[in-house]
């Protein structure tokens, strides 16, 4: 394993585990975090060994979003330029997490606050302690949803429940994010690593060309109309066709035993 200060990664059988670090501020985003954040996503799309990610915190949180302490107004000075900070930190991370063609599960081990519950909702399959919960936290202090959460909000919910959360700031429960469909599932809390864990490790050992080619199809489906969809199937079907896997599934299949995937 190595560490940086703020964010932990380390490889095993295929999967990037990323941990958020900064537990005494319940992993809010200093400029460290956002720039080792970033780095190990690129890692992912860059290093053929990564296969699947696994994002999580380290302590009792999973993310409070950026660090106020570091736009305390109280110092003084111009306001800051906001829009630049997502520009240049937040927006370049979830390009990368949803570009990745390659599978992102985020296990929430407790509150996922401001871009941290958005970050988590713009991972491949989310899996959360029962006990934590999502705060779209920005309407107690002035600021709009960012890391994608008025996108994400409004597809996942519709707008209804997409506008309650985000101008009351009310905590959303995991159990309730799931039964809403906003996560896969909320599982019992000593439960939440090694399930998020074999799952991980269950898709870094799958076809994970076919994987990530299915990841960007169901992405774009909602910009595209039925027709341009099943074009963009037979594209993709036509490349897993000629991946390594493919003939590997299907022989395994017809062998009677387990498939040995390359991601190739
Ligand atoms: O600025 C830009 O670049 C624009 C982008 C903005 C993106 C955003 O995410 S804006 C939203 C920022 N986040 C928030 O507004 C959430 C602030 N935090 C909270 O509301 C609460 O801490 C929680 C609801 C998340 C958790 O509450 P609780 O009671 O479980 O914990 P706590 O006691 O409030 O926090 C524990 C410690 O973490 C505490 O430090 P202390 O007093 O023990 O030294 C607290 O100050 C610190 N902490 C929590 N969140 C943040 C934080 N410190 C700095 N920034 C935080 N966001």
């Amino acid at each position: 394993m190595t560490a940086s200060p703020t964010v932990l990664s380390a490889l095993a059988d295929g999967v990037l585990t990323l941990t958020l670090n900064r537990p005494e501020k319940l992993n809010s985003f200093n400029e460290e975090m956002h720039l080792a954040l970033r780095e190990g996503i690129q890692r992912a799309h860059d290093d053929p060994a990564v296969r699947a990610v696994l994002l999580t915190g380290a302590g009792r949180g999973f993310c409070a979003g950026q660090d106020l302490g570091d736009r305390d107004p109280r110092k003084g000075g111009p306001a800051p330029d906001l829009g630049h900070t997502l520009e240049t930190f937040y927006n370049p991370t979830l390009r990368l997490i949803r570009s990745l063609e390659k599978p992102v599960v985020c296990a929430v081990n407790g509150v996922a606050a401001g871009a941290g519950a958005n970050i988590a909702f713009a991972c491949d399959i989310v899996l959360a302690a029962k006990s934590a919960k999502f705060i779209q936290a920005f309407a107690k202090i002035g600021l709009i949803p960012d890391a994608g959460g008025t996108w994400s909000l409004a597809r996942i919910l519709g707008e209804p429940r997409a506008k309650a959360l985000a101008l009351t700031a009310e905590p959303l429960p995991a159990e309730k994010a799931a039964d809403w469909g906003l996560i896969w599932k909320a599982v019992e809390d000593d439960a939440l690593m090694p399930e998020a864990q074999a799952l991980a490790a269950q898709l870094a050992a799958g076809p994970t060309l076919g994987l990530g080619l299915t990841k960007r199809l169901i992405q774009d489906a909602a910009t595209r109309t039925l027709d341009q969809q099943l074009d963009a199937e037979r594209d993709c079907q036509q490349q897993a066709g000629r991946s390594a896997d493919y003939a590997e599934g299907v022989t395994a299949f017809l062998e009677k035993r387990p498939a040995r995937f390359s991601g190739k």
